[in-house]
């Protein structure tokens, strides 16, 4: 049996790129393997590295659990929780900064862009948030963790932390493996297909939600930056506005890029994206229907409960070992 554990942060509506990344992912991953362990939790205390409205993140944590589970995820078979819930993710977190060396933080293109683009004032979290990450994951012994693109370096790094930390003090925590779609692991801006697709962005004509209507994911994907080359072909450096779309609708209909290609070899920009726009709503809305149903009953509660109760035990347990392995405390 192996264990799956991810997270996502409740930084702003869940997108599309959200959803193809590292939402499907995850749901198939667990039809896939049906012997396998899902933990996944809401990660709250990341979103806390830049500064949040309190009632916003309270309601949005409870938004992307439902969310969730809406996008298929088998309640019963996954641990879902809030991480602020278990206190081990903080304490290990604090644990792994003493084996982690600032230069390696320095190195994390997201912490970079986020220092390039000025417009934040850096906390000293965003800087460690590495650590808590590495926490995260190998509280549980993940043996793998589904991802996007974006999160391979954190993945990387967690993985030379846990192996640090188990020549040190000997064998203690998995060192896991990042899994990250062949397709999809990248969704870019609509607007600005040079930059992933994010849902702190500013400008919501780059991003497609999955609260979005149909009238406005339609709107979006309409107005979608292509090129004036009019022609239907996956060309990534050339076309990148074009591939992205084409990315999204591979990924979306679980079909090749082969396939969507020669399906609209022949076709305009107009169409092609008129199709895609209809099965992104065949796709988004009765997730949302679903997702209604959900916020709106008690179960959610009960599930987190139940997630919360789980990992912690696990988490617990975990932590009483860890910090007899470093010499803290009398025993
Ligand atoms: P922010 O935009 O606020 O930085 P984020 O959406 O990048 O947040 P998370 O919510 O933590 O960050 O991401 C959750 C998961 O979604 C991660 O596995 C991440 O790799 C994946 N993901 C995020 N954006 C994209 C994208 N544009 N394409 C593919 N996967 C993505
Ligand atoms: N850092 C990730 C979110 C995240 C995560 C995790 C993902 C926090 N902890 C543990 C996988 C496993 C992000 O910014 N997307």
């Amino acid at each position: 049996m192996k264990r799956i554990v991810s997270g996502i942060k409740p930084t702003g509506s869940l997108t599309l790129g959200n959803y193809i990344g590292a939402i499907k992912q995850f749901v198939k991953l667990q039809k896939a393997r049906e012997n396998d362990e899902f933990f996944l939790f809401i990660a709250d205390l990341h979103a806390i590295t830049t500064r949040q409205i309190p009632h916003e993140l309270r309601k949005r944590t409870l938004d992307i659990a439902a969310m969730y589970l809406a996008c298929g995820l088998d309640k019963e078979r996954t641990t879902l929780f809030i991480q602020s819930e278990i206190p081990q993710h903080a304490e290990l977190g604090y644990i792994l900064q003493s084996n982690v060396y600032m230069g390696e933080l320095e190195r994390m293109t997201q912490y970079k862009d986020k220092l390039e683009s000025n417009d934040v004032s850096i906390s000293s979290s965003l800087f460690t948030y590495p650590a808590l990450m590495a926490a995260d994951i190998i509280l549980y012994d993940a043996d793998y963790v589904p991802v996007g693109d974006d999160q391979k370096q954190h993945l990387e790094l967690t993985r030379d932390i846990a192996n640090r930390f188990n020549h040190y003090y000997s064998d203690f925590f998995t060192v896991p493996e990042p899994l990250i779609p062949e397709v999809g692991a990248r969704i870019m801006d609509l607007q600005n297909p040079e930059k992933k697709m994010s849902k702190s962005e500013n400008n919501p004509k780059g991003y497609i939600t999955l609260f979005d209507d149909e009238k406005t994911i339609t709107r979006k994907i309409k107005s979608a930056k292509t090129d004036s080359l009019g022609i239907i072909k996956y060309d990534p450096l050339e076309q990148k506005g074009l591939a992205n779309l084409i990315n999204i609708f591979a990924s979306i209909s679980d079909i090749s890029i082969n396939q969507i290609v020669d399906k609209y070899k022949n076709s305009d920009y107009k169409t092609f994206k008129e199709d895609l726009a209809k099965t992104l709503v065949d796709v988004l809305i009765p997730i949302q229907l679903k997702y209604q149903e959900i916020i709106n009953s008690n179960e959610l509660n009960e599930i987190l409960d139940k997630g919360r109760s789980i990992a912690s035990d696990y988490a617990f347990k975990k932590m009483r070992k860890c910090k007899r392995k470093i010499g803290l405390g009398r025993k």
